[in-house]
């Protein structure tokens, strides 16, 4: 279904329709204003880390171009944007002196998007952690937790009043397993004991950001983003089936759990409690303090086998290959169903507040040509999730927005900038942007929602 008309008979007028980004994959400035390196801006200046050398420095150009990215936004008729806010302008170095000039772009960006009618949803932490917090340790510090509860107090008391939802965490999965066990994310660690450390950090930053962002705006409807993965078995063996519960307790369970049931699996404990650091009292309570929403970045299935391997470590799962063989440009399955399940599993498991898709989106490299960019792959791509988003709502599940990843063509992180994932295509010679056609087609859709005059519903 890919008219525009159609699909969004099938959303409730409330249903909010937006874009996303995050701060470090578009501001660029990296030097700008006081701001001081990440722990992205060192990996990706270290040879052999991201695509061809890319780093941050330029990017998108977002930091310069604020008011132009803004009216971008606005021509493509959304009523929402989910922006980052980089730490490292607001605290540069993780803690001591808090840095004016940093907070006074977000200022600029929030009231602009007042200005133009846009609801404002901002994400504390998109992975681009302060780099002086790495010499403690950074993630795997318990240090940095509280650290993130001052940075989250600092820029809610500054910028809380305009925000309409704020999520302290971009996807945990991919700043501990991805970064700390796989090595492909900065710090690029790979080693079980950092991500246990990273893990329970992470999840304790969260509650305790949490209720530093309530103690300054009580009202303030307060998030977590995770890329839940709908994890299928290779096969219908036990062997299989059972490696599909340790995947879901592994890459799903060690950030649910904590959150919205204030404990970590019991396999995933039995397997490596013995290795995480120390849980004190009162931490589970502090991570589990219930929340007004969740987000999910959803892209593609994971399908695993159980690994043949003598003592595999926990999960102690291989990949499996896709069952249909359609992908996007980054390699990714195609494969829509995959997001009903999620939603389905996820909320037969946990209790979950009123849930917004943060990202979904896919990759797709088309190039302008006559001044076009013909994206339709993407196009299909977000209608059919758009469809399953709103078969959920038909059966009941609170399926508030919708938020299409991304706003333009960015840095995708280890793939540096060759890996293209907007609705609107940017030119990194010239920083034009030109909007494509699935931004053409989401504006068609967007626009047939009011703006503006949405009332946030808390559960
Ligand atoms: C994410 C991300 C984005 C990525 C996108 C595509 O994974 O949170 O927020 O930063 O660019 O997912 O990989």
């Amino acid at each position: 279904m890919t008219d525009p008309k159609t699909l969004a008979e099938r959303f409730p007028g409330d249903f909010l329709f937006g874009v996303a980004t995050a701060a470090f994959q578009i501001e660029g400035a990296s030097k700008a204003d006081g701001r001081k390196p990440s722990i992205w801006d060192a990996f990706s200046n270290m040879p052999g880390r991201v695509f061809g050398r890319h780093n941050g420095d330029v990017a998108c150009d977002h930091y310069n171009r604020l008011d132009d990215d803004l009216d971008l936004i606005a021509a493509l008729g959304v009523s929402a944007y989910r922006f980052s806010i980089a730490w490292p302008r607001v605290i540069p170095e993780g803690i001591g002196p808090v840095n004016e000039k940093g907070l006074d772009f977000y200022d600029r960006l929030v009231d602009g998007l007042k200005a133009r009618g846009i609801r404002a949803f901002a994400t504390l932490y998109h992975w681009d952690l302060p780099l002086a917090l790495a010499g403690d340790g950074g993630w795997t510090a318990r240090s940095t937790a509280y650290a993130f509860q001052r940075y989250a107090k600092t820029a809610i008391a500054r910028l809380g009043d305009r925000l309409d939802a704020v999520a302290t965490f971009n996807e945990p999965w991919c700043s501990v397993w991805l970064s700390h066990l796989y090595g492909i994310h900065a710090p690029g660690e790979r080693n079980m004991d950092a991500a246990l450390h990273a893990l329970h950090v992470t999840n304790l930053a969260h509650g305790l950001g949490v209720a530093a962002i309530r103690a300054e705006r009580p009202s303030l409807p307060v998030g977590l983003v995770l890329n839940a993965h709908q994890i299928y078995p290779g096969s219908e063996t036990a062997a299989d089936r059972a490696a599909a519960d340790r995947a879901f307790d592994f890459h799903n369970g060690a950030f649910f759990g904590p959150a919205f049931g204030g404990a970590y699996p019991e396999s995933f404990m039995q397997a490596l409690g013995d290795r995480m650091p120390a849980i004190e009292p009162g931490d589970m309570e502090t991570i589990s303090q219930t929340l007004d929403w969740w987000g999910l970045n959803y892209y593609t299935p994971m399908r695993v086998a159980a690994d043949p391997a003598e003592g595999a470590e926990f999960p102690a799962t291989v990949p499996a290959p896709p069952v249909v063989d359609v992908r996007t440009d980054i390699g990714w399955e195609v494969h829509p169903p995959a997001l009903g399940d999620l939603i389905r599993r996820l909320n037969a498991d946990y209790t979950l507040p009123d849930c917004y898709i943060t990202e979904n989106g896919a990759c797709y490299n088309m190039d302008v040509e006559g001044g076009a960019v013909d994206d339709q792959p993407r196009l299909d791509y977000i209608a059919d999730h758009l469809d399953v988003t709103a078969d959920l709502i038909a059966e009941g599940y609170p399926m508030r927005g919708y938020f299409a990843w991304s706003l333009m063509d960015n840095f995708e992180w280890a793939e540096g900038y060759r890996m293209r994932f907007g609705i609107v295509h940017v030119d990194y010679e010239t920083q034009v942007r030109t909007v494509k056609k699935s931004g053409h087609w989401y504006r068609q859709l967007a626009s047939r929602f009011p703006k503006g005059n949405h009332t946030y519903d808390a559960a």
